[in-house]
């Protein structure tokens, strides 16, 4: 039977809450397949107080020997600012592992309408990860006077775009064969006009895949107005992340989106979360979703090539949302909704 190694940081608020829930499954899924060797690390904003930093030192070097990470949330705003904790942890890891493809599935569950009722509602966004507007180069000068300056540089290199155009053109082949190449190249005419012409360039090598180039703000309008036409998505990393805020809403809200933080050389461990934050005011209720976090789970054991286990994760998981397990907000406790997946995975 194989065992795999797992990293695993709850990180801080509904973190812990939605991690604990989905190793239950994770557990309940690899009985009498495959078995898992977990890691608990505690690197979190609690960290942060007592030592300084967010993890340790060698926090990436200890992460690199395991096959897989999964994180639950990052951030506690009152006591360590949301760009130190975010710069301090969840950024470096998926760029030190060349995570560069976070892949953030949306789709409406059984039993969930969602705020449009958009029936038919499928789309992959492909979220570049590693570069763009969250390189973190830039700089502030004269601070707290009336002349302060802050610059903040988006970087794009060709090794970055054309990777994540290549890997969402291959997703597109493999479902629906249309890609959506999102940028604001009318008003930003360096970084995302280059970005359209990689994006042309790749496109003559995918005759069959159709592609369509908008720009962010009216594809922030069309996933409202016409999203069951989307299929692929793919955008910048600031682009990828505000969209699939919006994406997470049309299915339902931010407790049903997955992601999987994907290197896919295989290099190094690729790295499972939810899409939503710690939501410190709902933290240890008992009543935060963990249907997102249970689905990237879902997403970590296909990456692993446990497809069978990945599907059955999936399955119960649409069983418990088609009985109106976690589709109301406050509705269904944490513990309900998992027992009720446990459930459907041992039936
Ligand atoms: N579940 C991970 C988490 O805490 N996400 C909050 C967040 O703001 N993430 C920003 C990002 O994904 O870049």
């Amino acid at each position: 039977m194989t065992t795999y190694t797992l990293a695993l940081i709850p990180g801080d608020g509904i973190g812990t809450d939605v991690t604990d829930a989905a190793m239950e499954v994770l557990a309940a899924a690899a009985k009498g397949r495959f078995s898992f060797e977990t890691t608990r690390f505690p690197w979190s904003c609690e960290y942060y107080l007592e030592h300084g930093t967010m993890m340790p030192a060698d926090g990436i070097e200890t992460l690199r020997g395991f096959d897989a990470i999964y994180l639950g949330a990052v951030g506690w705003p009152e006591t360590v600012p949301d760009s130190v904790s975010l710069h301090g942890l969840l950024l470096p890891i998926r760029k030190a592992f060349n995570q560069y493809a976070n892949i953030r599935p949306h789709r409406l569950l059984a039993g969930v309408e969602g705020p449009l009722k958009a029936e038919g509602f499928d789309i992959l966004c492909i979220r570049e990860n590693t570069e763009g507007e969250y390189s973190g180069a830039g700089g502030r000068v004269h601070e707290g006077k009336d002349n302060e300056v802050a610059v903040e540089t988006s970087v794009f290199t060709r090794v970055g775009v054309e990777r994540i155009l290549r890997f969402g053109f291959e997703q597109a082949r493999a479902r629906r064969k249309h890609l959506t190449s999102v940028t604001k190249s009318n008003a930003q005419k360096y970084s995302m006009v280059f970005w359209d012409e990689v994006t042309r360039e790749l496109a003559a090598e995918y005759p069959d895949v159709t592609v369509s180039q908008m720009h962010i703000d009216a594809m922030a309008a069309k996933m409202v107005m016409a999203p069951q036409d989307l299929d692929v998505v793919v955008a910048s990393n600031l682009f990828g992340d505000i969209l699939t805020d919006l994406g997470a809403a049309i299915q339902g809200g931010l407790g049903f989106a997955a992601s999987a933080n994907i290197n896919p050389d295989r290099t190094a461990p690729s790295m499972f979360e939810p899409v939503h934050g710690s939501a410190p005011d709902i933290a240890g209720l008992n009543i935060a979703n963990p249907i997102a976090a249970i689905w990237s789970v879902a997403q970590m054991l296909e990456h692993l090539g446990e497809g069978e286990a990945s599907s059955a994760v999936l399955s119960a998981i649409e069983a418990a949302t088609a009985k109106g397990l976690g589709c109301r907000p406050g509705a269904s406790s944490t513990q309900e909704i998992t027992a009720a997946v446990i459930a459907a995975l041992e039936a």
